[in-house]
């Protein structure tokens, strides 16, 4: 006996290989200890429907997805960067204004001043807007205290997310994020991330992965392999922020690292898209920072394609370069500015992204995986990507558990 039957669904299950959408009209979705158990169409489920199921929903006909995935926030931070928008609109540039002590290092004296209560009510305001559109699994970096005290409060704040709400977290410590101003080498700063805060957070059992800003204004390849290698001495698996707004090469050491993910990429040499698909690197396209940013060059996306590399897409949500916090917003974009297809973006928030964050669980809707799904006032799947400032959500459905 299931404990919940989702009858009359068009269920895009996302699985590999099963294109459009993994389409399955007119289908139902069995349900058990919070595990899918069945999906199939109504006709395959046959029978009596009253006794196999202790509680039925009827979807008449409504779309049911995996529930979708960020696998790239920065969700946890103090303070905001609205003068910096201000700022660039008068024509500043993202790096002048690093340079003159804002960028991350503002959203760091914030941060660092902000309490624990403090950092949780403003990150539980935006974890509200991305449950409302069916996110069930959202990443967390850290990467905004980049002191032992701040960026462990950081990731506690994070994990204390998911004891509040039906959400799965997984947190990314990513202390190599920028030269904070007490420090003046950024090798010096590098060895402190090394041999002193990244095992701290560990040592917390805080982190599920390691991240760093592969970038001028932020760390060279050099420093981020230094990273890397104690990661892997942690057994930690990795990710970057790579040539988001320059070429250093960030991609080729991610893939050499095995990383999980090499995330933003307009920089990236179509030529060394191959690179990634060897690795299985997930290439994670972020264009809520390209918008914000106004940048020009776009990721090499067809590259990416042909040579077979997971292309995920994420909102990036940070308070400088992409404060946003919707994920359709995020789909809608990567199909306008960096043309994927609607397949590819919704793939993007639910497969590709759980691949980026190495769980195997969730994602799709497959026998097996978690019963995380996101119900949807829609006939087909397009219809999440086409439109903007619209949330067609009608319930989120997470590890089994209808919510409200
Ligand atoms: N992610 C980041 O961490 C940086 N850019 C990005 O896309 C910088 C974020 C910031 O300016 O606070
Ligand atoms: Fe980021």
């Amino acid at each position: 006996m299931w404990d919940t039957l989702f009858i009359n669904a068009e269920v895009a299950t996302m699985r590999r290989g099963a294109a459009p959408y993994g389409l399955i009209s007119d289908s139902a979705i069995g349900v058990k200890d919070g595990n899918i158990a069945f999906v199939g169409t109504m006709r395959e489920l046959g029978g009596d429907i009253g006794d196999v199921a202790r509680e039925v929903h009827d979807a008449d006909g409504d779309l049911v997805t995996p529930g979708l995935i960020d696998c790239h926030t920065h969700l946890v931070w103090g303070g905001n960067r609205s003068s910096e928008f201000e700022a660039r609109l008068l024509g500043k540039s993202y790096e002048e204004i690093s340079a003159a002590g804002g960028g991350i290092n503002a959203t760091v004296a914030a941060t660092r001043a902000a309490s624990e209560e403090e950092l949780f009510d403003a990150a539980i305001t935006r974890l509200q807007d991305f449950l409302g559109e069916g996110v069930t699994t959202i990443e967390v970096k850290s990467g905004y205290g980049l002191n032992i005290e701040a960026e462990l409060k950081i990731l506690r704040v994070a994990r204390a997310l998911e004891d509040e709400d039906n959400i799965r977290i997984r947190t990314t410590f990513l202390g190599a994020h920028a030269l904070p101003a007490e420090f003046a080498d950024k090798d010096k700063y590098i060895d402190f991330v090394c041999d002193e805060m990244l095992p701290a957070a560990h040592d917390e059992g805080l982190i599920d992965a390691v991240d760093g800003f592969c970038e001028t204004v932020g760390f060279s390849t050099a420093q981020i392999e230094r990273v890397f290698e104690k990661a892997a001495s942690l057994d930690l698996r990795v990710k970057l922020h790579a040539e988001q707004l320059s070429n250093l090469g960030g991609a080729r050491l991610a893939a050499k690292y095995g990383a999980l993910s090499a995330d933003h990429l307009e920089y990236l040499p179509a030529k060394n898209a191959a690179v990634l698909a060897e690795a299985g690197t997930v290439a994670v396209l972020l264009p809520g920072a390209f918008y914000y940013l106004r940048e020009k060059q776009k990721p090499p996306v067809e590259a990416l394609r042909t040579a077979g590399v997971d292309i995920a897409v994420a909102t990036d949500c940070n308070p400088g370069t992409s404060p946003m916090t919707s994920l359709l917003l995020a789909m809608n974009m990567s199909c306008l500015l960096f043309e994927l297809t609607a397949e590819e973006a919704l793939t993007g928030v639910t497969r590709n992204a759980a691949k980026a964050l190495a769980l195997d669980d969730c994602g799709t809707v497959e026998p097996g995986r978690r019963a995380d799904l996101a119900i949807w006032d829609v006939r087909k799947p397009s219809e999440l990507v086409a439109s903007i400032g619209q949330n067609p959500l009608l319930a989120r459905v997470f590890g089994g558990v209808l919510c409200p």
